[in-house]
């Protein structure tokens, strides 16, 4: 009896090992740096390209690589030149767009709706494009004679991508191994955030296996970019980290002015100039030095390019040389290693993407350094049409709760007001903000002051908050940003006093405002463009009357019943309830005699149109 109870308990033991020691295996092999050696296969690899290219002269092992990938689209060369409208050998050479044909079979069009369905894009179009395709210069002609230090500190690329498309993440890698000197780039770091495409899977780590310079980690859960990035950051040997999306295309001469900032001065966070990739052509659009844009953002804590100021040009004696910018937009930038463990790299509280762009910004320049935008160095990158990220508005605002309770001081309540101060659970920032003392970071009223003098705070504003009727009470102004080009109507919604689409400024020039748009009337519609000092943009709003006058028709802002609905429109101004409003937060002491004077003028003239009808 003793001998079997001992048997039983020794095999239980021992399957229990076998499991134990499977699951240490499985997760090791998960959790696994893949390195690149350079292997049989590679070798092959290189001699067939030398076979196949005998003219060419390989300069070194860097170039070499580019035969390796080749994308598959299963399609022939008859068929993609039946494909392309402006077919060209090789298709997408020097950045052209590919531009397809408006009949297409039924499958081919099947497959352009899933890449844009997977990733945000065409990515049959990028299918068709070579990995390593070549780019026309985008340089200024000054950047092109600039001299470097010798000794320029050597980089880490550090690519983090979740279910990217492989002719994309494909050409980023190329574009970085290919117009980089080889001897600036250490390695280049893949960081894959638990994506579940195949072709990310065993084929990727062949591709990383037989190509020098290139690692791999793999997460072994969803961790978010902003996790993501600081994954291998322990594994970075050289002193400047260089971060870049899996959807990019660096030009030529990309990386030196880069890293001859950091030299300089090794608390430089430096962006180079991010050219667009068309998302449908994959057209490289580079952006003139007349075009250059910086990062700024509103009070919804949105990312938004801003022109540079007049003060600030001309002031510059060289335009192509570096520029501080308030903000970046995040994907891309170089920093110095110690720089960015000093600011304590991004707050590890963030969720999944949004608001670490700001985060780095403000601390960047709180905290001791400098950001700029390097006029010289240009990185092209497709604008995604969709995120990748699920669930993502409620985690940004989140996240935008945490960068306002750690960084902006005073100034957080403006980006509250326009969450309708709901701030939800936004974590501990308790570790955040003992950083912040611990490193001695300026104030966020420095920080506006000094870097982004030109943001116009709400309380400037003679009203602020929600714009609602007196005739159909629980009706608002109400305008979607986002769709601004689309429909660009405002309309009248159930008020909701959550900020967001129904937050309005009423300025101090009469403008009715969301951040740098303006209510105006254009072709008889009541519609949300851009600020222009214009007399269709300005409002006279009587606190007293409740009445909101367009200073242009001398017209008032009234709610119209049509067979569809309640409108918004402009009517003769008279005393009807449809044409009261209240704004929110309105506070007549600050009306400027401008406006005041202008309010007055209006009276009297509608007190005299009054009277010549009646006559
Ligand atoms: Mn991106």
């Amino acid at each position: 009896m003793f001998k079997w109870v001992f048997k039983f308990l020794s095999f239980t033991l021992a399957v229990w090992i076998v499991s134990l020691l499977t699951i240490i295996r499985e997760y090791r092999a998960h959790n696994r740096v893949v390195f690149s050696t350079k292997n049989d296969l590679y070798e092959q690899a290189l001699e067939k390209f030398r076979r196949k290219f005998e003219p060419m002269n390989i300069s070194s092992e860097f170039r070499a690589w580019q035969i390796l990938p080749i994308q598959n689209t299963g399609l022939t060369d008859g068929e993609i030149k039946k494909i392309i409208k402006n077919y060209e050998y090789p298709p997408g050479a020097e950045g052209k767009p590919v531009i397809l044909n408006d009949q297409l079979r039924y499958y081919i069009r099947q497959d352009i709706h899933k890449g844009w369905r997977d990733y945000g894009f065409n990515s049959f179009v990028s299918d068709l494009i070579p990995i390593n395709r070549t780019l026309a210069d985008p340089r200024g002609e000054w950047c092109k004679t600039q001299n470097f230090s010798s000794d320029l500190p050597k980089a880490t690329v550090i690519i983090c991508f979740y279910n990217e498309a492989w002719s994309t993440l494909m050409r980023t890698i190329s574009s970085v191994l290919n117009r980089s000197p080889s001897h600036l780039v250490e390695e280049v770091i893949l960081v894959d955030d638990f994506s579940d495409k195949d072709h990310l899977k065993k084929k990727l780590d062949d591709y990383v296996r037989d190509t020098p310079k290139i690692k791999l980690i793999r997460a072994t859960k969803r961790e978010g970019i902003i996790r993501a990035r600081l994954l291998p950051i322990e594994d970075v040997k050289t002193p400047v980290i260089i971060y870049l999306d899996s959807h990019c295309e660096c030009a030529d001469g990309w990386l030196e002015p880069l890293l001859q900032c950091i030299k300089e001065d090794p608390t430089r966070v430096v962006s180079p100039v991010v050219d667009h990739i068309h998302d449908t052509t994959f057209e490289y659009i580079s952006q003139t030095i007349d075009e250059l844009r910086l990062g700024g953002f509103d009070w919804n804590l949105k990312f938004e390019w801003i022109g540079v100021p007049r003060a600030v040009i001309e002031k510059r004696t060289n335009i192509y040389a570096p520029i501080a910018t308030p903000t970046i937009s995040g994907g891309l930038f170089a920093i110095h290693k110690d720089f960015f463990k000093k600011i304590g790299y991004y707050d590890k509280g963030l969720e999944i993407w949004g608001a670490e762009n700001l985060e780095l910004s403000f601390k960047t320049w709180m905290c001791g350094g400098s950001l700029e935008i390097v006029p010289c160095s240009h990185v092209g990158h497709i604008f995604k049409k969709k995120i990748p990220y699920e669930g993502t508005q409620k985690i940004i605002t989140r996240n935008h709760v945490r960068l306002a309770k750690v960084w902006l001081d005073e100034y957080a309540k403006f980006f509250f007001e326009r969450i309708g101060n709901d701030l939800g659970d936004y974590g501990n920032i308790s570790s955040q903000i003992e950083l912040r003392k611990k490193i001695n970071c300026k104030s966020f009223k420095w920080y506006l002051e000094n870097i982004y003098p030109q943001l116009e705070l709400p309380d400037e504003n003679i009203a602020n908050g929600a714009i609602f009727s007196i005739g159909n009470p629980g009706l608002c102004l109400d305008a979607h940003v986002p769709s601004v080009n689309n429909d660009d109507t405002v309309k009248l919604l159930p008020c909701h006093f959550q900020g967001g689409d129904q937050f309005w400024t009423y300025s101090l020039q009469g403008e009715i405002k969301r951040d740098h748009l303006c209510l105006d009337y254009l072709f008889n519609t009541i519609t949300l463009i851009f600020c222009r000092n214009a007399a269709s943009q300005v409002w006279l709003y009587n606190g007293t009357t409740q009445v909101i006058r367009h200073k242009k028709t001398k017209q008032c802002l009234n709610i119209g019943n049509f067979p569809e609905g309640l409108k918004l429109v402009l009517s003769e101004c008279s005393h009807s309830s449809s044409q009261k409003w209240v704004m929110e937060h309105f506070n007549s002491e600050k009306l400027t005699p401008l406006v005041q004077n202008e309010l007055t003028q209006r009276h009297n003239l509608t007190t005299l149109t009054e009277k010549n009808k009646i006559l």
